[in-house]
């Protein structure tokens, strides 16, 4: 990739310096002498500042050389910024208006200048704070569906589709992560992996349990060469920025050609975290009910409007290599097509559940973990609350085909908490 020679990390001095000529930031925040600059990056990869004036407010992020979660000890390629850039630009296109908008990409310098969501909120955060989003399941479901759908063979001409799953098959050391700490680190003994105190008797049992382990392998080969569509890659709670009735999906630099299945599961693992953990973050036991019914029914519009949306694009939008209106509809066979959509959507299903539960136990024994947990003080309680989404990872993950619906996944959630 590029020769990054002139490279360097901005910090909050130096960013006016060095952007305040550039006109993409200058037309809207005015002289870089007005501008208000601070650092809110709280991800495990990159810089994040945001930059205000007293005409608006942009937010720029840098890429670091390194894994700012491990520090200069694990270097890492600057191309992810360029990955990042490519994969917002074609999932605003498919979904547009679900995605910041971009205003300048520079290569040399690994960042990209783009639309400050306010007064939006990372999701993540405003779950555990206890905000409702009443938008967000129908919401994500609509840009699961249009994303996926209009990233595949379903869709895109086969040239235009090869082309990028060759330009996205760059995105090697992010994928690399993913293989690493998503499908093998959480089921061994493996050097970046922490856990809360208490929990080591589940720990050995997860390392020992085969039955786990093949599923997990199985998802690993499914994740790694099952080349389905460009997938945002890492989509949980805290790559989604949201309001009440507005939902953005960031942070896209982990895009990569994989499975649908893969996006739906990691979403849908993190409403279900976000839902064993709600009791701890609300004393108050008709608000903790009320998110936990919250939670579960976002989970459940999440996915049904991902199904209903898919079906709509894959019956008014197919093209492509896929499209088989060759073999149904022009033999006047609708009802084969439907049949082919139907067990598309049942591989979506069975995939999403078995990546949903491995999502949910890296966060629980890998290296990143989540602000749901890692945020209650009782460790006790934690560990208990951490055991019991593994339990509901478990089944999932080894159980995915005979769980047939987001109902039944909702119902075994409650079933496995009231234990
Ligand atoms: C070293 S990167 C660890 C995790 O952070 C990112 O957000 C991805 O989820 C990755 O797996
Ligand atoms: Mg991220």
């Amino acid at each position: 990739m590029l020769e990054r020679i002139s490279y360097r990390p901005l910090d909050c001095e130096s960013l006016p310096l060095r952007l305040g000529e550039r006109a993409e930031l200058l037309n809207p925040l005015g002289p870089a002498t007005g501008w208000r600059v601070r650092e809110v990056g709280d991800g495990n990869l990159n810089l994040v500042f945001i930059v205000e004036s007293d005409k608006g407010s942009l937010v720029v992020k840098q890429a670091l050389p390194y894994a700012r979660v491990v520090g200069e000890s694990w270097p890492m390629s600057l191309d992810r910024a360029f990955f990042e850039h490519e994969a917002l630009k074609r999932l605003g296109a498919r979904d547009p208006g679900r995605v910041p908008d971009l205003k300048l990409f520079d290569p040399a310098q690994a960042l990209l200048v783009m639309e400050h969501l306010t007064p939006h909120k990372v999701a993540r955060r405003a779950l555990i704070e206890g905000e409702e989003l009443p938008r967000l399941g129908e919401h994500l479901g609509l840009y699961l569906a249009r994303t996926l759908f209009r990233g595949s063979d379903w869709s895109m001409p086969t040239a235009a589709r090869k082309a990028d799953l060759a330009l996205f098959s760059g995105n090697v050391e992010l994928a690399g992560i993913t293989e690493e700490l998503v499908f093998s680190d959480p089921f061994k003994d493996a050097p970046l992996n922490r856990h809360t105190p208490g929990l080591e008797a589940t720990v050995q049992a997860v390392r020992a349990d085969r039955a786990l382990k093949i599923a997990t392998q199985e998802m690993k080969a499914r994740f790694a060469t099952c080349a389905q569509t460009l997938l945002h890659g890492d989509l949980h709670t805290g790559s989604v920025m949201a309001t009440a009735d507005d939902t953005r999906v960031i942070d896209a630099e982990f895009a990569l050609y994989g499975p649908m299945g893969f996006d739906v599961g990691v979403l849908l693992a993190h409403l279900w975290m976000a839902f064993f953990t709600r009791k701890a973050h609300r004393p108050d036991a008709r608000a903790a009910a009320r998110a936990g019914d919250q939670l579960l029914a976002t989970a459940e519009t999440c996915w049904r409007v991902f199904a209903v949306e898919f079906s709509r694009l894959w019956r008014t939008e197919r093209a492509g290599i896929l499209g088989g209106r060759d073999l149904f509809e022009d033999q006047g066979d609708a009802v084969g097509s439907e049949a082919v959509l139907a067990r598309h959507l049942d591989t979506v299903w069975r995939d999403a559940l078995g990546f949903a539960g491995i999502e949910i136990h890296r966060r629980i024994l890998g290296l990143a973990h989540v602000a749901e947990f890692e945020t209650i003080a009782d460790l006790g309680l934690r560990a208990t609350l951490e055991h019991t989404a593994l339990g509901f990872g478990r089944h999932l993950a080894v159980n995915r085909r005979d769980v047939n619906t987001v109902d039944a996944v909702n119902r075994i959630a409650r079933g496995m908490e009231g234990r």
